[in-house]
């Protein structure tokens, strides 16, 4: 008889009683089976017809466990594919029952569960964490009256008007149809193509090239619904509505040649950062506010409110806050939950209704139709992170992968089957207006393919947005237009995109041609006479930034001979403030330090200075000594430096700083100071160390 080869690196297991082998193959670990329930007794070696002899078609253990592998992948999502998701719970904090029926609004205090996924549009499933680009924020509340998905992102507009232009614009920007490049990147031809021929977009544009298009973590984003919808209350009646998030955390964005670093660093650097957060109980959280308006106060303004590319200054009308989404659990599952989940802005419960917005209109198309070809099935909301929590039941009946089994004959309504003692099944509940959704319906006048006039201004919002920035975000703006478009072949793509520039800012305008060596062309024609908006600080994150130590990362470099009880004073002081420490070492084993031993929690040349917020040198001069060889060790300081962190030392690190070029101003500061000195970046050094446009 042949050998039989054993398990690689576990012991064997024992085989147990007969009988008992299928609930446990000893010591409480359950025993291996088909998915057919048939317990696997070798999954090592396939059925063979002898020892060297060729495999059997017989063998189904091997054929299902190949057969489902190759059949793991679903189609990714056409848009937004690369995402992160965790579960969490919604609070009303204020109820709002004056403006909706929406039972979750009604008293403060009322809770549901929720689960949010965060994603980069452009790039596929398996692209990075940090390209220049927009980030979905995407929540699915559980209610009591049903799911409702809030299928929105970090900037409060959208490139276009009209759900028509959507495959166009992202056929832009995904690779380029012939060559499949570039990835998860929108400096290329045929987006700043469509961008140029799409006067609409150039606000968004303004947000897309800005710091929000570089988030530090997805738990230092805002979210904004983008839309106007619409609060129904009790008696029928509406206001319009904007949704917004605001993280807890405040905002916080990186710098382009970090997020580029980041990107070789660590690729799953948000997803991480969203993982380790929640893993440590230091729960995310966001603060739900709305704007709420009527449509007299919408008329008088100079803009549309169902236009997607403008927003509604806050300044005009304040957020009030209603509510805290908090973020609590990660998935057990990446894709049984992450992947599967399916939002569609068509879920909504009563108490909040769609408006008018055409962009919104083809949305509620689009989602649904998506998730039968990305899930296969119409019955997709029975996949359990998409189920509704409450109860559900209708008559949609059978279908691919039907999981439900309905009983008894109804299977239609209306019926009297109640009369013949049977189960009739649900009915509707049109007198239950409180729990039922309707819809509020507006008189339909006619069949038009046309915009409606305000749609035609395509600038003042975007000026407004760039006159609202600091000096130093105006700088990454036009150095982000520099970059893009320098990244384009075809010349006059470039100067039909300055030639729309001049109509937001004549200095923005001037400063990218310079960028680009190019003649500034004649300012594009207007639709229509750009007003005067006034700028609007909440629209800056520089203004807002802040300045502590909560759910930021601070990184300690240290080596042999150390201080250790200074690093340990430091590591109490620096998670007191609400941060946390990652030490690093040239070497991850255990070191010997004055005063003690320590491990790293990560080797130098894996832990470059670009994943944390601030960084500190403890180092002893000996080791300083030692350290100026390794070219890691300057570019971890000088990429510190340059990004514009707070950069902490004792003195021997000083010499060291010195040696490699390091400079000295308020944010390179001695241990002690660390914690006073904040973590605010330090951007009026940023002139120093790099010609920005
Ligand atoms: Fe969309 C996904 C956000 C316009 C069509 N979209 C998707 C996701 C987010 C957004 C966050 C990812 C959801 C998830 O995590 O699964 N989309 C927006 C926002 C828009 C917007 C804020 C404008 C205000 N989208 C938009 C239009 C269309 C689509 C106009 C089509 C007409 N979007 C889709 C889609 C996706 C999607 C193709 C891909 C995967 C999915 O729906 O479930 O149907």
């Amino acid at each position: 008889m042949p050998k039989k080869t054993p398990r690689p690196d576990v012991p064997a297991l024992s085989t147990g009683q007969a009988g008992e082998t299928h609930q446990s193959a000893g010591a409480g670990v359950p025993v291996l089976t088909t998915n057919h329930g048939v317990p696997v007794s070798d999954n090592q070696n396939s059925l063979r017809a002898h020892e060297r002899g060729p495999t059997l078609l017989e063998d189904f253990v091997l054929r299902e466990k190949i057969f489902h592998f190759d059949h793991e992948r679903i189609p990714e999502r056409i848009v937004h594919a690369r995402g992160s998701g965790a579960h969490g719970v919604f609070e009303c904090t204020q109820a709002i029952p004056e403006l909706t029926r929406a039972s979750l609004f009604q008293k403060a205090g009322t809770t549901c569960p929720v689960f949010v996924r965060f994603s980069t549009v452009a790039g596929g499933a398996g692209s990075v964490d940090t390209p220049r680009d927009v980030r979905g924020f995407a929540v699915k509340f559980y209610t009591d009256s049903g799911n409702w998905d809030l299928v929105g992102n970090n900037m409060p507009v959208f490139f276009i008007q009209d759900a028509i232009k959507f495959p166009d614009l992202i056929h832009s920007v995904k690779m380029e149809a012939d060559r499949g490049y570039p990835q998860a990147a929108s400096a290329h031809d045929t987006f700043w193509d469509f961008i140029g021929l799409m006067p609409e977009a150039m606000h968004m544009v303004m947000w897309a090239m800005s710091d929000r298009a570089l988030p530090r973590s997805l738990r230092m984003m805002e979210g904004f619904g983008v839309h106007t919808f619409r609060l129904v209350d009790a008696e029928g009646e509406s206001r319009f509505v904007k949704f917004h998030w605001k993280p807890v955390l405040g905002l916080a964005a990186t710098c382009w040649d970090e997020a580029v670093k980041i990107a070789g660093a660590d690729p799953d650097f948000h997803r991480r950062d969203l993982f380790e957060a929640i893993e440590a109980g230091d729960f995310p959280a966001w603060d739900l506010g709305i704007q709420v308006f009527d449509e007299a106060w919408a008329a008088k303004q100079p803009y549309d409110v169902l236009d997607a590319t403008k927003l509604i200054p806050e300044e005009e009308i304040p957020v009030r806050i209603v509510g805290r989404m908090t973020l609590n659990r990660n998935p057990d599952n990446f894709f049984a939950e992450t992947e599967q989940v399916a939002f569609l802005p068509s879920n909504l419960i009563p108490g909040i209704d769609f408006s008018d917005d055409p962009l919104l209109q083809g949305r509620l198309f689009s989602y649904l139709d998506t998730q039968k070809s990305r899930l296969g099935t119409t019955n997709f909301h029975q996949i359990p992170v998409n189920a509704p929590k409450c109860p559900f039941h209708n008559f949609q009946r059978d279908g691919l992968m039907q999981t439900r089994v309905p009983r008894g004959r109804a299977n239609y309504e209306p019926n009297t089957l109640a009369e013949a003692g049977e189960d009739p099944g649900p009915r509707e509940a049109p007198g239950e207006g409180f729990r039922s959704f309707s819809g509020i319906g507006a008189p339909a006048t006619g069949r038009l393919r046309v915009r409606a006039e305000l749609f035609a201004d395509h600038y003042s919002q975007a000026t407004m947005f760039w006159r609202s920035q600091t000096a130093s975000e105006q700088a990454h703006i036009a150095s982000a237009l520099v970059f893009e478009l320098s990244k384009v072949k075809v010349e006059a793509i470039r100067s039909r995109v300055l030639s729309r520039l001049r109509r937001v800012d004549e200095d923005l305008a001037s400063r990218v041609a310079c960028g680009l060596a190019m003649p500034l062309p004649d300012a594009a024609p207007v639709a229509r006479e750009p007003v005067e908006m006034a700028p609007s600080t909440v629209l800056s994150m520089q203004a807002r930034a802040p300045h502590g130590f909560a759910g930021r990362k601070v990184a300690i470099l240290f080596d042999e001979g150390s201080s250790l009880s200074s690093i340990r004073r430091l590591c109490t002081d620096i998670r007191a403030a609400g941060g946390s420490v990652f030490l690093v070492a040239p070497k991850v084993g255990e070191l010997r330090l004055k005063g003690g031993t320590l491990k790293a929690d990560g080797q130098l040349a894996g832990s470059p200075s670009v994943l944390f917020d601030a960084v500190v040198g403890a180092l002893s001069p000996d080791a300083v000594t030692r350290l100026l060889r390794d070219a890691a060790v300057a570019q971890w300081f000088r990429d510190a430096w340059s990004h514009c962190k707070v950069i902490a030392h004792c003195p021997a690190t000083r010499t060291l700083l010195d040696q490699v070029g390091i400079g000295q101003d308020e944010a390179t500061v001695t241990l002690d100071a660390l914690l006073a000195a904040g973590l605010q970046r330090h951007w009026a050094r940023e002139p120093q160390v790099r010609d920005l446009a």
